[in-house]
């Protein structure tokens, strides 16, 4: 019979703490000392208690902590029957002889590289159990980590095991986190070509994929229960739930479903699925909002196609610009040919205008896609800024010629030239302690081995937290442009390809975030975004507000491991419910 919060609030000390025995293994003190701060508000609470305890120990019991954990799949100290179970699901005991005999090995050079198990949380982000190929893929990854850094991931793997067994104990299933959490799996199984059969995600504009995800998406949205559902002249998937009187504002959400290369599955899609589930459970309770909900999928936004960034939200703004529709991607198509593939039509962009006034506001919820909140141990975070970025394309141009006949102070060698560039970005960008640059294209174009590089081609993407630092960091970067082409006898082409100014969040909308957030009994973290996201767009013509949601993996992103849990994922989408429903009650 599951646990109730209420049974565990009114209990006595011991009784509490006997309920969440187990959560950590052979660590009474854990539960003992979070059960002071009762009552909890939520589990949510609680689960952060449990982890505060941990966090303000000492580093022995931490260190005895992991060492009571049981050995993977091994011979270790009997696993208790919690772990057990989950090392069941994980199927680990019914793996190969290969397979026993590779954990067997890991187990042992782990013990002796670390001096304590290894930890991990077999069921999974999803709760489902890992499959014993990726359980090994992690041992096997982990085993390099530094021993600093490993302590802290077997300890963040010790509270993920002790979330999940809280769960069961308490029947507390993440049940929106697992459909969202499903809805990222089925949409990543479409891919581009060149990605798709090595099993990698690439989703970029107008492609065969990026038709097939937009017509999943609309299918998805009418199964939740959208009164009008579309693609739009951009390919913007179209969700409306429609408020309970006709001429009622409009609330506008949502995020992009395009992909970097080699991307992961929940950059911008999950901000698309979370108010897609919130839509389904008030359609399930017939619950009609005093606004109309709008929920996009916005077709481009990381420009990997063409140059053109934030495309989709860009065109809701009036910000398309008809001369994005000759650039022309690797393969030498046109947007515009890109378009008429897919069906749409580019004189029907203007239309795709929105009037703010007839909108409230514009919110997004999207992955962190950094280390902060899986450092902190938090799940959620209110964003108050977007840093603002500026983007370029160069070619260094010098003299070819040949690698083993051309003396070295006879060279016009544009990939040094370039190199240089590289390191004085790095430089310059940690100057100013929180602003970013980066160079994430580099390439001779047809260069051999044995020519000196005579064309270079690269991007520089500036960002920092003001538009003033941003441009201040912009104006040093192109001067040692200038400077070094100067000093190496070189010629270099600069192409602006973007400019997104700094997004402040709207304070009104931002304080909807907080009061959501805190009213799931979570404490409230503030933090800037170093992603640039659809909501700087729509910042340029309505106040907008973000909703953060923690990483796994220390909040890797643009990367294949990119992750989060069906557990942090029901938080998002119940703080989204939480602001819906307070926004109700204030535009009544
Ligand atoms: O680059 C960015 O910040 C975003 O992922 N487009
Ligand atoms: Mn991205
Ligand atoms: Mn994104």
């Amino acid at each position: 019979m599951a646990h109730t919060l209420a049974q565990l609030n009114s209990a006595s000390p011991a009784a509490a703490a006997a309920m969440l025995d187990g959560l950590y293994e052979q660590a009474p003190w854990i539960a003992a000392r979070a059960v002071q701060f009762r009552p909890f508000r939520s589990l949510a609470d609680l689960r952060q208690r449990l982890r505060q305890a941990v966090d303000e120990a000492d580093a022995g019991p931490k260190l005895a902590l992991v060492r009571a954990h049981p050995e993977l799949a091994g011979a270790g100290p009997s696993s208790s029957e919690e772990s057990a179970r989950e090392q069941e699901l994980a199927e680990l005991a019914r793996g190969t002889a290969d397979e026993h005999a590779r954990l067997r090995e890991l187990n042992a050079a782990y013990g002796a590289r670390f001096g304590f198990p290894f930890v991990l949380a077999v069921r999974g982000p999803r709760g489902a159990g890992l499959a014993r190929g990726q359980v090994i893929e992690e041992f096997e990854r982990r085993l390099d980590n530094p021993p600093e850094v490993e302590l802290q991931e077997a300890l963040h793997h010790l509270h993920r095991i002790a979330e999940i067994r809280l769960q069961d104990r308490f029947g507390d299933v993440p049940a929106l986190g697992n459909d969202i959490w499903d809805w990222g799996e089925r949409l990543a199984a479409h891919s581009d070509p060149g990605y798709a059969e090595r099993g990698l995600l690439t989703v970029t504009y107008l492609t065969d994929a990026h038709r097939a995800c937009a017509r999943l998406l609309s299918q998805w949205m009418d199964e939740c229960g959208f009164d009008e559902v579309g693609i739009d002249a951009v390919g913007n998937v179209v969700g409306r739930y429609l408020a309970d009187r006709p001429d009622a504002p409009t609330l506008m959400t949502g995020s992009h479903y395009d992909t970097v290369r080699n991307a992961g599955k929940y950059d911008g899609r999950l901000g698309i699925f979370v108010p897609m589930a919130c839509v389904r459970e008030l359609h399930r309770r017939g619950k009609r909002l005093p606004y109309h909900l709008e929920v996009i999928g916005f077709a481009e936004e990381e420009g990997q196609r063409y140059r053109a960034t934030f495309l989709g939200s860009g065109a809701l703004i009036g910000g398309f610009r008809p001369e994005w529709l000759d650039q022309k991607d690797a393969d030498g198509i046109s947007m515009r040919e890109a378009m008429a593939h897919a069906g749409l039509r580019p004189e029907d962009i203007p239309a795709l205008r929105r009037d703010p006034a007839r909108y409230l506001g514009f919110i997004e919820i999207h992955i962190e896609q950094g280390p902060v909140l899986y450092e902190m141990g938090l799940p959620l975070a209110v964003v108050t800024s977007i840093n603002g970025c500026l983007r370029y394309q160069v070619q260094i141009s010098g003299m070819a010629c040949h690698a083993g006949t051309t003396p070295m102070d006879r060279r016009r060698d544009a990939a040094a030239a370039a190199a240089e560039m590289v390191l004085y970005v790095e430089r310059r960008a940690a100057l100013d302690g929180d602003s970013v640059g980066t160079v994430g294209m580099l390439e001779v174009p047809s260069g051999s081995i044995n020519v000196v590089p005579g064309e270079c081609r690269f991007s520089l993407d500036l960002r920092a937290p003001s538009d003033a630092q941003r441009d201040a960091l912009a104006r040093d970067v192109l001067a040692e442009l200038e400077a070094v082409c100067q000093r190496r006898g070189l010629r270099y082409t600069l192409e602006e390809s973007m400019r997104a100014a700094a997004a402040p969040s709207d304070p009104a909308w931002q304080r909807r975030w907080e009061q959501a957030v805190d009213a799931l009994g979570l404490p409230v973290h503030r933090m800037p975004s170093g992603a640039g996201h659809d909501a700087m767009k729509l910042h340029e013509v309505m106040p907008q507000a973000m909703l953060f949601v923690r990483g796994q993996n220390s909040g890797i992103s643009h990367n294949p491991r990119e992750s989060t849990t069906s557990d942090d994922i029901q938080l998002a989408a119940l703080a989204m419910l939480e602001l819906l429903d307070s926004l109700a009650n204030d535009t009544k």
